[in-house]
């Protein structure tokens, strides 16, 4: 199975760079190597991932798939080492949404029917990130400019300087950090929600591109606090339970494994990180 030749291979870069017997823990208990992603406002990568409902079935998602090459399993493990806060530099115009990966490069497809969920301007909104392995950190969430097309390439220029919320280590309930945020009152139509993930306890940034929709604030649709509505006509995704592996072995093998060997897990997969961005 791909999974286990992916774990073996990351196993073999890793003990390459850090010859540390204990990095053999986490991966005694075959569990997914994994780490978050925001389920609500749904992530594309989520959307699109085995887990993601129908909307993984979702023209964008299958085209995304295409331009990847393999499907988003590792849905939770979109992350960058060492940028340290200077994703703009890090991070190229253009790949902001596969952190600049190339296992997730489908992501930085610039379409307008992404799965999308529907918001309300101004509105409280709380965002569901799925964590199959705690970190502490801090997540940054902004929205794409006024008048942000869609069917253009997501550049750091699409993005405001400062993010519309930011939080450090909100709860965690239920596999999920909840964070909760006040939207902005000028966004209309189509946006793209950035959220970066900032891990103090590991080296790691995330990144995640969440496709929104502004309604008008008129309509009822997304104004319940802490709504996040699928997009009638582009396809819903079925509400996630926070983190549907999360429930599985993956993350109690995690746990039982404690916060050490976590962030052993992470260094050992920004080694496959590097990998992947040589190629
Ligand atoms: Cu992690």
């Amino acid at each position: 199975m791909p999974r286990m030749t992916r774990m073996t291979a990351r196993l073999s870069v890793t003990a390459a760079v850090a010859a540390a017997p204990l990095l053999l823990l986490p991966w005694a208990a075959g569990s997914a190597q994994a780490h978050g992603a925001p389920t609500a406002p749904v992530s594309r990568v989520y959307a699109c991932s085995p887990e993601g409902g129908a909307a993984t079935r979702s023209a964008a998602c299958r085209a995304a798939r295409a331009a990847n090459g393999a499907p988003f399993t590792a849905w939770d493990d979109l992350r960058v080492a060492g940028v340290g806060g200077r994703d703009r530099r890090v991070i190229p115009d253009g790949r902001l949404c596969s952190g600049n990966l190339a296992a997730y490069r489908g992501l930085d497809l610039a379409r307008r029917d992404w799965p999308a969920t529907r918001l309300a301007p101004g509105a409280r909104m709380t965002m569901t990130y799925a964590s199959t392995i705690a970190h502490t950190g801090t997540f940054e969430l902004y929205l794409t400019k006024p008048g942000h097309d869609p069917a253009k390439p997501l550049a750091w220029s699409d993005l405001p300087e400062r993010p519309f919320a930011q939080v450090t280590d909100p709860p965690l309930r239920n596999g999920a950090y909840h964070i909760d945020a006040r939207l902005p009152t000028d966004r209309t139509g189509r946006q793209i929600l950035f959220t970066i993930w900032r891990n103090s306890s590991t080296p790691d940034t995330y990144y995640s591109c969440s496709d929104v929709v502004f309604s008008d604030k008129d309509s009822e649709a997304g104004t319940a606090p802490g709504a996040a509505k699928a997009v009638q006509g582009t396809a819903a995704t079925s509400a996630p339970t926070a983190g549907g592996r999360a429930a599985g072995s993956g993350l109690s093998a995690h746990m039982l494994t404690g916060g050490a060997a976590a962030v052993l897990v992470c260094t050992g997969g920004a080694a496959l990180a590097m990998r992947l961005r040589r190629r």
